[in-house]
């Protein structure tokens, strides 16, 4: 194979025929007549805060190498002495995005920032997730033009190098066989043209049918504006991509009449127009509060038209980021590529709500002749109805497998600890398990989404517990090797008797609202709790909930209660979840993947789904314990659990020097 190096395509800054230039610093403000006493109250102050400054950095520069120790998918932290996160480190949060265009990337609850629990570098370090995408260091967000070439997944995300908060956002790069075993690539762009100077933002890939990548993404200029960027690989023959070439006649597209210039991102993978000749593409954006999907058309991907009005358009959404558009097909489990249409199709239309930061979808049909997606239920239109996942998940990007024809989804997972904690680690937020997308073909009205095969790759020793009784009120211990580290499937029936005995049941249950899981009806919840302790201080249960309404009707809900997750006060906690659909004949089932910090679980085959970020400070690694429970006051439950251990994957920089 031929020798990698790391030089990257040297880009020369370009002129802007339609922007003016970047205006000089303005010059610093003349001084002003000062007395002696002044002067020399001033040089005291200098001098207290050099020293008080460099104090601080030593101390910081202290803690980022200790906890920057543990290599990914080690975990291997031993214990020390607790140290305080500093009262004067937690006075100034750092800068945000707000003044770029994007709203604040760390979203967290208000109370969180001004707590104090004492990390110790031990437990931050086993936060750190074993099998899930992760950077070594620093700040990630959205993941981007995911796609496979040449015998390689490529994963691009939105990366800053230079510290745990959002900023100077560059694209990261890696590769993996397997979408598991990952290996860092150079950066596959950087900020360096006016046009893309305040970050390289979210975009994604398109393969022509003869093979070339094109890659269109957001670019925030000098001038915080967002324009659309085209970029391509210098060598597609590379299978791994190093090189990206900025395209000479950058943007190539900028905010439209009408437009915000600070609501225009994010470009999708491109599909075919109907008489096969086009390319066409959805921008998100807004129109006052209304969120809407823009489309253009292109032949070359240089010069586009917009098409009149909107693809789609929902009131009272706000700004639709990262939007997807794609086909499902309703009669096959695979995957469809983004250009297929027609009859046995539906296409899902996805929008990242910038207001409440939660990825929505819907099923629909689109008339590519009119240009427009009509929501199946207009009930559950993009924005107001489904979600891909009721815990954090968000500026998600599906891509088709050519390899195994299937789509994968790809979501950002961020971190709901103290912001303080994650600059302390010098890490923030892993990307999701790759997952199985495809049409529920059983209910018709939702998608199936379903941690890839390949993750079972990761699978050791099974302990299986079968048919195990949970009266009302119980709870069982399972014992486990790796407790930080599972893939647990289980299911659950309910005792007959006392499922039609009762008359009506907690109408109106919403897992949010319900207090979580020590609330008690009379048909729910059961399930199991994942990262407890031996006490149960701490665990996060993660379980059914059935309701029967005055029209007796049944309904399920699925649940995630982080309650009582961690004794620690600076994390979120919240009571995640939403509806799911048991048909008649089905077992409650459920499936989740425990990494440490991370809980991604999954309810009847991947029809509704959660991911938790938990923060436990005493149910962390050996310590940790599974329990099956069932806190009904009525029914009796009968669970079967199959868990295996999970090893690590191997995720680390690529020799390429070795190559
Ligand atoms: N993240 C990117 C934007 C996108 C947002 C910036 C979503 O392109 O809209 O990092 O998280």
């Amino acid at each position: 194979m031929a020798a990698y190096s790391f030089t990257r395509p040297q880009y020369d800054l370009e002129n802007a025929a339609s922007y003016t230039s970047i205006p000089d610093q303005p010059a610093s403000a003349s001084s002003t007549p000062a007395g002696h006493w002044r002067s020399k109250k001033l040089l005291a102050g200098i001098l207290f805060s050099s020293v008080f400054l460099l104090s601080l950095i030593l101390l910081f520069v202290n803690q980022q190498s200790e906890s920057q120790t543990k290599v990914n998918g080690t975990n291997q932290g031993k214990s020390s002495t607790p140290k305080p996160i500093s009262p004067t480190a937690r006075t100034a949060p750092p800068s945000r995005g707000v003044s770029q265009g994007v709203s604040e990337k760390t979203f967290r609850l208000a109370s969180v920032e001004n707590a104090t629990y004492s990390w110790t570098n031990a437990i931050l370090s086993w936060q750190r997730t074993a099998y899930h995408f992760q950077p070594e260091h620093n700040w990630m967000n959205d993941p981007n033009g995911p796609l496979f070439h040449k015998g390689w997944y490529h994963l691009f995300y939105q990366y800053n190098p230079d510290s745990a908060v959002w900023g100077n956002i560059t694209w990261g790069h890696a590769v993996s066989k397997d979408l598991i075993h990952w290996l860092h690539l150079p950066f596959a762009m950087v900020p360096d043209h006016w046009y893309d100077i305040n970050g390289v933002w979210t975009g994604s890939a398109t393969i022509l049918p003869d093979g070339q990548i094109v890659m269109l993404y957001t670019g925030d200029t000098y001038d915080v504006k967002q324009v659309q960027c085209l970029a391509y690989p210098a060598n597609l023959s590379d299978p791994l991509l190093l090189d990206w070439v900025k395209y000479s006649g950058n943007p190539v597209l900028v905010p439209p009449p009408g437009i915000g210039a600070k609501d225009f991102r994010d470009p999708t993978t491109a599909w075919l127009s109907p008489d096969g000749d086009k390319w066409r593409i959805t921008i998100g954006s807004k129109v006052n509060t209304t969120g809407i999907s823009l489309v253009y058309e292109t032949v070359d991907f240089k010069t586009y038209d917009m098409l009149d009005g909107y693809m789609h358009a929902v009131p009272g959404t706000g700004m639709w980021e990262c939007v997807d558009f794609y086909p499902v097909s309703m009669s096959e489990i695979n995957g469809l590529d983004t250009s297929v249409s027609g009859s046995g199709v539906k296409h899902v239309l996805k929008a990242s709500l910038d207001d409440d930061k939660n990825d929505y979808y819907a099923l629909g049909v689109y008339d590519p002749i009119e240009d427009k997606w009509i929501p199946d239920d207009p009930k559950l239109d993009v924005g107001i109805g489904l979600r891909y996942d009721y815990g954090k998940y968000y500026a998600s990007k599906t891509f088709y497998d050519q390899n195994k024809q299937r789509r994968i989804l790809w979501g950002w997972i961020r971190e709901t600890d103290s912001e303080y904690a994650d600059i302390w680690k010098g890490w923030a937020s892993v990307q999701s398990i790759p997952r199985t997308v495809m049409f529920d073909q059983k209910t018709g009205s939702n998608i199936l989404q379903w941690p890839v095969s390949e993750v079972e790759e990761l699978r050791s020793e099974i302990v299986e517990f079968d048919n195990v009784k949970l009266g009302p009120g119980s709870i069982v211990p399972l014992k486990v090797d790796t407790p930080s580290q599972l893939d647990i499937v289980a299911s659950f029936e309910i005792d007959e008797d006392a499922f039609e005995g009762t008359v009506e049941a907690d109408a109106g249950y919403s897992c949010p609202t319900s207090g979580g899981a020590a609330n008690r009806g009379e048909l729910g919840p059961f399930g199991v709790i994942v990262l407890g302790d031996k006490t149960l201080s701490e665990g996060t249960p993660i379980y059914f909930y059935v309701t029967k309404g005055t029209n007796g009707k049944f309904e399920t809900h699925f649940c995630a209660d982080e309650l009582r997750s961690s004794l620690a006060p600076d994390v979120d906690k919240v009571v995640y979840g939403s509806k799911v659909p048991v048909l008649h004949g089905e077992k409650y089932s459920l499936r989740s993947l425990v990494d440490h910090s991370i809980v991604e679980s999954f309810a009847q085959g991947g029809r509704t789904v959660i991911t938790s970020r938990v923060y436990p400070t005493r149910a962390v690694d050996g310590a940790a314990r599974v329990y099956l429970f069932n806190n009904a006051t009525k029914v009796s439950v009968t669970a079967s659990v199959k868990m295996w251990n999970m090893g690590s994957a191997d995720i680390r920089t690529f020799p390429l020097n070795e190559q």
